[in-house]
């Protein structure tokens, strides 16, 4: 396996020490290394993967020097653009070094949503005509290397090293991060869903939150009618706009994690500007990317309030405990949306937590016959 801080050691020997990007679940040791080593300005852990790429080309522009930019496979789509109309050799020509978790690699197990991501990861490299080379477990760390930066220098423009499965091998970080709260995203999320009426319409976000919702329903004997959005992180409430402008009679639940938020935030004022009265926006704020691996986000230094009343927003509720969430759904629930809770919840799961066992087409189903019952 290769450890983080040898191919740290290695890009920075090659002059690259500026990182930026989304955490990915396969490169959560590097990720969790680079937090733990850099120095302040030197890694940014970005909205985004295609503000990634950017940062990386600024970075660049203003210093001559090459940065690294890491993500899950999934957000590669996020990139398309940036590579093709920033970086591109028939545009700017800008080197970055792309790292890419490979999920869903052919031959390799995994969820639904990465199946096809995971297939055609190289093809869309080949397609965008970026060189790329694979870093997997047994890798002679300099040999592959030496391939990616002979072809950094030949191309001056975008290169990949696609990273397998436990290619990287664990680094246990020392730093303590202080909880805001005890109150865990799954006893809110249980909370929400019963104080919830049975006919509102509820739309999940990507990650752990959307397992723990089918977990709680199933461990009720519920149906499972509530829209999963496993893939597509940071659109969940624009899935939800589009449900409650679909419904304007039924109330919808969106219920969003911080980094799926900040990620495509874009999203707020336009909820705000076309006002759907019916529109409730839970974001369970733990300030991390808990489901792959708990790496910080901002959001525990946004003022959330402030943001989606000046996006047009109706109300804002804070909720830190079960006492206060319980009192904040006594006020909104009579009130006009679109509004947004905000539940502060601590970073953690359960251990044992599982995985939808329907597939994404039978949830499809069950959500659509639920809307439309
Ligand atoms: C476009 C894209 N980038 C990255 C990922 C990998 N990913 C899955 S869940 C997740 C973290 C989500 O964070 P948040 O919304 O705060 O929810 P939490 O995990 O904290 O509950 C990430 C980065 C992804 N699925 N899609």
């Amino acid at each position: 396996m290769v450890k983080p801080a040898e191919f740290c050691e290695v890009l920075k020997a090659r002059g690259i020490s500026f990182f930026a990007g989304v955490p990915d679940s396969l490169l959560k040791s590097l990720c969790s290394y680079l937090s733990d080593r850099s120095q302040p300005g030197e890694h940014v852990i970005a909205a985004n993967e295609g503000n990634a790429v950017a940062l990386a080309a600024g970075h660049y522009l203003a210093t001559g020097r090459v940065g690294a930019v890491y993500m899950q496979n999934s957000g590669l789509g996020n990139t398309v653009n940036p590579l093709t109309s920033l970086m591109d050799p028939q545009v700017y020509r800008i080197p970055v070094l792309l790292i890419i978790g490979w999920r869903g690699e052919p031959g390799v197990k995994d969820e639904p949503q990465h199946v096809k991501q995971g297939r055609i990861t190289t093809d869309q490299l080949e397609l965008l005509e970026i060189p790329f080379h694979i870093l997997e477990a047994n890798s002679v760390l300099h040999e592959v290397m030496a391939k990616v930066f002979s072809d950094l220098e030949s191309v001056n423009a975008p290169v990949a090293i696609v990273v397998r499965k436990d290619a990287f091998a664990n680094h246990e970080s020392h730093r303590k991060t202080r909880q805001r709260t005890t109150f865990k995203r799954e006893a809110a999320l249980k909370m929400v869903l019963s104080l919830a009426d049975a006919k509102d319409i509820v739309v999940s976000t990507t990650g752990k939150t959307s397992r723990e919702v089918f977990e709680i329903r199933a461990e009720r004997g519920e149906g499972q009618q509530d829209f999963l959005s496993v893939g597509s992180m940071g659109h969940t409430s624009s899935l939800a706009l589009g449900a409650a402008l679909g419904k304007p009679e039924r109330r919808v639940i969106c219920l969003d994690g911080d980094g799926s938020l900040l990620m495509h935030m874009g999203a707020l004022p336009i909820i705000g500007s076309l006002k759907p009265k019916n529109f409730v926006h839970v974001l369970l704020n733990n300030a991390s990317h808990e489901s792959v691996g708990g790496q910080p986000t901002v959001a525990d230094r946004i003022d959330f309030k402030n943001v989606v009343l000046a996006c047009g927003y109706s109300h804002y509720y804070r909720a830190t405990d079960a006492a206060s969430l319980s009192k904040c759904w006594q006020q909104l629930k009579d009130q006009k949306g679109p509004a947004m809770l905000e539940i502060v919840v601590s970073k953690g799961s359960r251990k044992d937590l599982g995985r939808p066992t329907t597939t994404p087409e039978q949830n499809k189903q069950a959500f659509m016959e639920h809307v439309n019952g």
